[in-house]
């Protein structure tokens, strides 16, 4: 047992992303590419010397193996005391939680989220800063420029720690605690929500299928959905984590969670359904014969949170990433409510959270979450809906109807075209770029440019700035689309493009339909077919 120094040279292309870095599994696998990593990212965050750290993961193919190295290095780095979810299993949020509370100076979450699993599928990893939330770009900035210069890493060599008994070691000088990794997040919940009046609706009749899509939510859900709140055993289905997710694609929407959907679109379908992704933080919630879009649920929870008691007082402020519809925005307006726009990904919130401007931020990639913790959080968004549910007795059908009879509806859709080469993606990009000073004034069918640009972000917190964060296209009345390419995958390009149109009238639209003019609008400015040859998008949401 002692600790050693190996040399090593620096990997290409170990950039964090939209959410850490991630890549297919065999290239983590490789000799040297994770320790290059985690070393960079250690001497990023300015050593780990004498701090202590939260560790765990989604549970996917190579989580066990990496959380071992991890520690090794962790302890060789001296660190005083590292946290461990039994198992080296954390999701997303619950390790947001006892990064929070338990003292610590951060976080190693081990997840490729909503990206398949597997050894050839993908891996990830991330570092979350004391305030539980994903590293700023400033921290990522410097642990990739330390990735390309690193020569060393040090590891501890010895017998790997036992992660499957909860209870305090040692490696090394380090200390080593292995916790419960649902318990706390479940007692979490219980002081938010009201979970009395949700289980007198579960017990009065109200069915719920959870589809956990084996990944790392099953025993979260259970716990809560069936253990706490009375839901019949069975209510939480793919509930069992599985390192390669059963082969199903933990992307919580209607294309991958299509069981859910079928059975929610079928004769006999429960009163309430939702889905959760990879790590836990997304959600997909759906009621019988009506699916919510995210941008919607997000609206619906700033108009209702103060029903759960944990926001009794009502909400300081809400968030939500640029491409993310303005139904919020309707909402915050009439309430009084500040609404910040930032750009995609959650560690754009963390500064608004930390500084106390706003308590519910949100996605439209199946993202929404409070400042409970510092990352978007799945089962949260389910329970605040049942909540909802409960404190109003309407069905899920009800209250977006109700909601949009409000604040009318803004149509809304995503539409991904994946697996594109990256040169050509590159190229449609800059052209589109190029092209944003002249847009305003075009006519698209019975759209009109009103303004186009390239969204940057100026965080009102901390000061810092990120450009190039999305491209926009604004029609007079406010319909627009927005353009932006993923910082998630891990093979060629993903092109998203965003669609948007308010209406408060015809409040029953099928939203490709009420989106037609839009999208043709889009396809015409940007020229996807032109220079991707593709017509049609591989995943709608
Ligand atoms: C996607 C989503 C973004 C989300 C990110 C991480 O990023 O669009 O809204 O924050 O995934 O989610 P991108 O760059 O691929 O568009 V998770 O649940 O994968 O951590
Ligand atoms: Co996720």
């Amino acid at each position: 047992m002692s600790k050693v120094s190996i040399a090593t040279t620096p990997f290409e292309g170990q950039k964090p992303g939209t959410s850490g870095l991630r890549k297919k599994c065999r290239v983590f696998m490789g000799e040297h590419y994770l320790e290059n990593f985690v070393q960079a990212m250690f001497d990023g965050i300015g050593g780990v010397a004498g701090k202590t750290l939260v560790v765990g993961g989604d549970g996917r193919f190579h989580n066990d193996v990496a959380t071992q190295t991890i520690l090794a290095m962790a302890a060789a780095n001296g660190a005083a005391r590292a946290i461990i979810g039994q198992n080296a299993l954390l999701s997303t949020p619950a390790a947001s939680h006892l990064i929070r509370t338990m003292q610590t100076d951060g976080g190693v979450i081990l997840s490729a989220s909503h990206n398949p699993g597997g050894i050839d599928e993908d891996f990830g990893i991330k570092f979350n800063m004391s305030n539980g939330g994903p590293a700023p770009e400033a921290v990522t900035n410097a642990i990739f420029e330390r990735t390309q210069s690193i020569d060393t890493y040090h590891i501890w060599q010895g017998d790997p720690v036992d992660l499957s008994t909860i209870g305090v070691s040692s490696l090394g000088d380090m200390a080593v605690e292995i916790v419960d990794p649902v318990a706390a997040y479940v007692d979490l919940m219980q002081s938010l929500f009201d979970f009395p009046a949700i289980a007198k609706m579960i017990a009065g009749g109200l069915s719920i299928r959870f589809d956990a899509m084996c990944a790392i939510t099953g025993p979260y859900a259970r716990a809560i959905l069936e253990d706490a709140l009375g839901a019949p055993k069975g209510t939480v289905t793919h509930g069992t984590p599985l390192p390669d997710f059963g082969g199903m694609h933990p992307d919580p929407n209607p294309t991958w969670a299509h069981e859910l959907m079928d059975e929610m679109m079928g004769a006999d379908a429960p009163g309430f359904g939702c889905a959760s992704d990879g790590d836990g933080d997304r959600n997909m919630i759906v009621g019988p014969g009506c699916y919510v879009s995210p941008s919607d649920s997000l609206a619906v929870i700033a108009a209702n949170a103060h029903m759960a008691p944990g926001y009794a007082d009502g909400l300081k402020g809400v968030a939500r990433s640029m491409p993310t519809s303005a139904a919020v925005d309707r909402v915050a307006e009439a309430l009084g409510l500040d609404c910040y726009e930032t750009p995609t990904g959650w560690k754009f919130f963390g500064n608004l959270m930390d500084d106390g401007r706003v308590s519910l931020c949100g996605e439209e990639s199946f993202g929404t979450g409070s400042d409970h913790v510092r990352e978007k959080d799945g089962v949260w968004a389910v329970l605040m809906w049942l909540n909802i549910m409960a404190a109003t007795g309407k069905s899920v059908r009800q209250i977006m109807a109700d909601h949009w009879a409000r604040f009318g509806r803004n149509y809304y859709s995503r539409h991904d075209f994946e697996a594109i080469e990256t040169a050509k993606a590159d190229a449609l990009m800059a052209e589109l770029r190029g092209a944003l000073s002249g847009l305003a004034g075009r006519s698209e069918g019975p759209l009109t440019v009103a303004h186009a640009d390239d969204y940057t972000y100026l965080d009102p917190v901390d000061g810092s700035t990120s450009s190039q964060q999305g491209v926009r296209v604004v029609f007079e009345g406010g319909a627009r689309f927005v353009v932006r390419l993923s910082g998630t995958g891990t093979s060629g390009a993903t092109l998203r493009l965003y669609l948007e149109t308010l209406e408060t009238i015809d409040l029953d639209l099928e939203p490709q339909e009420a989106l037609a003019s839009v999208i043709a609008a889009a396809h015409s400015i940007i020229g996807i077919e032109r220079h991707t040859g593709r017509t049609a998008p591989d995943v709608i949401t």
